[in-house]
């Protein structure tokens, strides 16, 4: 591993969760949507939504990641009260549990209802963007994964263009990052996530993860999100539900490149393939 990709941050600090980062965790993917891409809205009934997440945290997931929007390339938006009917319920009985609790989602007033009801992450694929959002977070201990988006989800896969893919996504995330810590989040509560497939085509994605050092060198604990996803379609050829394989490859890149945390829907499969990763590399 090239000494760049050793992250400088030893810590993740989120609610009342400290994540050591000398090794990486897994986030397991809670989608509550009627339509979401990669698991055909199987988990919309909250007591099957629970009993999955209960198996990801039996597989050994350290986060689960709720999501009640869909955030899937050509996405409606969903409003805030769907939004909240879905997620909040499996919040307050997930906070209940020794996991850290992840709300995948855009909108301020969503972010401070969860919290209310025991979210220690917030995962926003627009980074904090949305107007009061930054506060919510500022004002609580959360902590909050900023990830890069270009567009919006309905619209991102339409045409999109980078110079250098790598540098811009780098900078707009260290300038949202640096608006957090302005607006008095603390640096060890920030987690940057390059937002691959979210309007980029497939070379964007494979130098991104190339490019991963790049961002470990900022000093911030970094994620990513390859589970399922299309571009490793377009490289295998395979449907959204045969790409465990290609989804175990990319995520070990990602890692072996710095990547702390992985956002993964087969939890069980993802934390055999580190253990395996981590002994080959002594980590302890
Ligand atoms: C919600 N969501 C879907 N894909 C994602 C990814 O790659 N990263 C993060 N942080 N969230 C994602």
């Amino acid at each position: 591993m090239p000494d760049s990709a050793v992250p400088a941050a030893p810590v993740f600090r989120c609610g009342r969760f400290a994540f050591d980062l000398s090794r990486p965790h897994v986030m397991g993917i809670l989608n509550v949507t009627p339509n979401s891409f990669s698991d055909g809205g199987r988990y919309f009934n909250l007591a099957r939504a629970l009993a999955h997440a209960k198996q990801m945290i039996r597989d050994g997931a350290d986060i689960i990641d709720i999501g009640g929007e869909s955030t899937r390339p050509g996405a409606d938006p969903v409003s805030t009260a769907d939004e909240l009917a879905r997620v909040l319920p499996l919040v307050e009985a997930l906070a209940q549990l020794e996991v850290a609790v992840s709300v995948d989602t855009r909108k301020p007033e969503v972010m401070r209802a969860v919290i209310e009801a025991g979210a220690s992450i917030v995962n926003d694929v627009n980074a904090l963007r949305a107007p009061g959002a930054l506060e919510v977070v500022a004002a609580s201990d959360v902590g909050v994964c900023l990830m890069h988006m270009r567009g919006e989800p309905r619209t991102m896969q339409v045409a999109p263009q980078y110079g250098n893919v790598v540098t811009e996504v780098r900078d707009f995330l260290v300038a949202r990052a640096e608006a957090c810590v302005a607006s008095g989040v603390a640096r060890e509560r920030v987690v940057l996530d390059p937002g691959y497939g979210f309007g980029k085509r497939l070379d964007h994605n494979l130098s991104l993860l190339r490019g991963l050092p790049v961002f470990v060198a900022t000093g911030y604990p970094v994620m990513m999100g390859v589970s399922r996803k299309s571009s490793l379609g377009e490289l295998t050829g395979r449907a959204v539900d045969q790409r465990l394989a290609a989804s175990i490859a990319a995520g070990l890149a990602a890692v072996a490149r710095g990547a702390r945390i992985l956002r993964v829907h087969d939890v069980r499969e993802t934390v055999d393939a580190l253990k395996v990763w981590m002994a080959i590399e002594r980590v302890e």
